[in-house]
């Protein structure tokens, strides 16, 4: 993803080290009550109260999805030691280790934009909108690396149908804490912070939209994005946001982070797709972590049932 300095590393170098840290001890913070400012009836209001997910507990009840592939799950010390995170570090390894005392409570979100249901929520509220789910997705990062998770959460569009979009909206935008005293790389430049991702609401209303707090069946680890991010596993790793605190509905495209800094490089779309190289690179390949041999990249990193959602549009153009 990098642009300057030397973090653009060929997919052919990549090589995850099995580094095994400990595993991070969450900071659970005391629950917070929540600055709930709300008008009328409130999201909050149908949360179904039996889920509990403390920073540091298992997840209890999750449902096994239909939607996960059968493939083989990489690793839980590969996933949780080789990160993009920029608002951390640059390099994939530190992460892990400076994400650490990260504190995700009390946290909150915060909804607007074109709603009816304009509101700021606890993330301990949003958790139990909906029943857990664990969804084994493919994951493929721009830079040619891949994995397969377990995550644990719900459809995105069960908190979006709870928001109440307008007639209106017609794209959603996700926002990252900008917290530099907490995050050693938001206190330098390289991304323009807080770092933003935006999808079409039909996208994000889309099945296999994943709204997630959790992964191999515990709550979500810092360098992986807690309390809460979204997983879009047709796309470029760079979609799918960290650490949300804010969810904006528009009428307009939302100018996300990537797109912003190289234009001709990460669009907003950013659908995997073989057969339209990175400027830079080919995506025709990619390596699973703790794999050699690289495997050919599927289009929608073979999830064939969005394909709808494009009808009609030029994938080259709109990469
Ligand atoms: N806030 C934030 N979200 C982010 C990123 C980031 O730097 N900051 N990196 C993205 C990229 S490029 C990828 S590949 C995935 C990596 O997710 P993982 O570390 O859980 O595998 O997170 C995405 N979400
Ligand atoms: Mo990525």
């Amino acid at each position: 993803m990098l642009i300057k300095k030397s973090a653009v590393i060929p997919s052919s170098e990549i090589t995850p080290r099995s580094l095994y840290l400990n595993r991070r001890k969450f900071l659970a913070g005391a629950a917070v009550a929540g600055a709930v400012a709300a008008v009328g009836s409130r999201l909050d209001e149908l949360a179904t109260p039996s889920l509990t997910v403390d920073a540091d507990a298992k997840i209890d009840g999750v449902k096994k999805s239909p939607l996960s592939t059968t493939e083989k799950i990489t690793p839980y010390k590969d996933v949780t030691n080789y990160n993009n995170y920029y608002e951390f570090s640059t390099d994939k390894y530190e992460p892990a280790g400076l994400a650490k005392d990260f504190k995700t409570r009390p946290w909150t979100v915060t909804i607007d934009g074109l709603v009816s249901k304009k509101q700021v929520l606890d993330v301990g509220t949003i958790i139990k909108m909906a029943a857990p789910e664990e969804r084994i997705y493919r994951h493929r990062c721009v830079e040619g690396w891949s994995i397969v998770v377990p995550w644990v959460g719900f459809s995105l569009s069960e908190l979006i149908k709870r928001a109440q979009p307008l007639g209106k909206a017609k794209f959603v935008e996700f926002t990252t804490v900008y917290d530099p005293k907490q995050m050693p790389g938001q206190q330098g430049r390289v991304l323009d912070w807080p770092y933003v991702e935006g999808l079409r609401l039909d996208e994000a209303n889309h099945p296999l939209a994943l709204l997630c707090f959790g992964m191999y069946g515990e709550a979500l680890p810092n360098q992986d994005g807690a309390p809460l991010r979204i997983v879009v596993p047709w796309k470029y790793g760079f979609k799918s946001a960290k650490a949300i605190v804010r969810i904006r509905f528009s009428d307009s495209q939302p100018l996300n982070t990537w797109n912003k800094m190289a234009p001709n490089e990460y669009g907003f779309y950013s659908n995997v797709n073989p057969n339209v190289d990175h400027p830079r690179w080919s995506q025709a390949k990619e390596r699973r972590l703790g794999e050699f041999l690289k495997r050919p990249t599927l289009m929608f990193n073979g999830y064939d049932q969005v394909a709808s959602l494009y009808s009609g549009m030029d994938l080259k153009k709109n990469f």
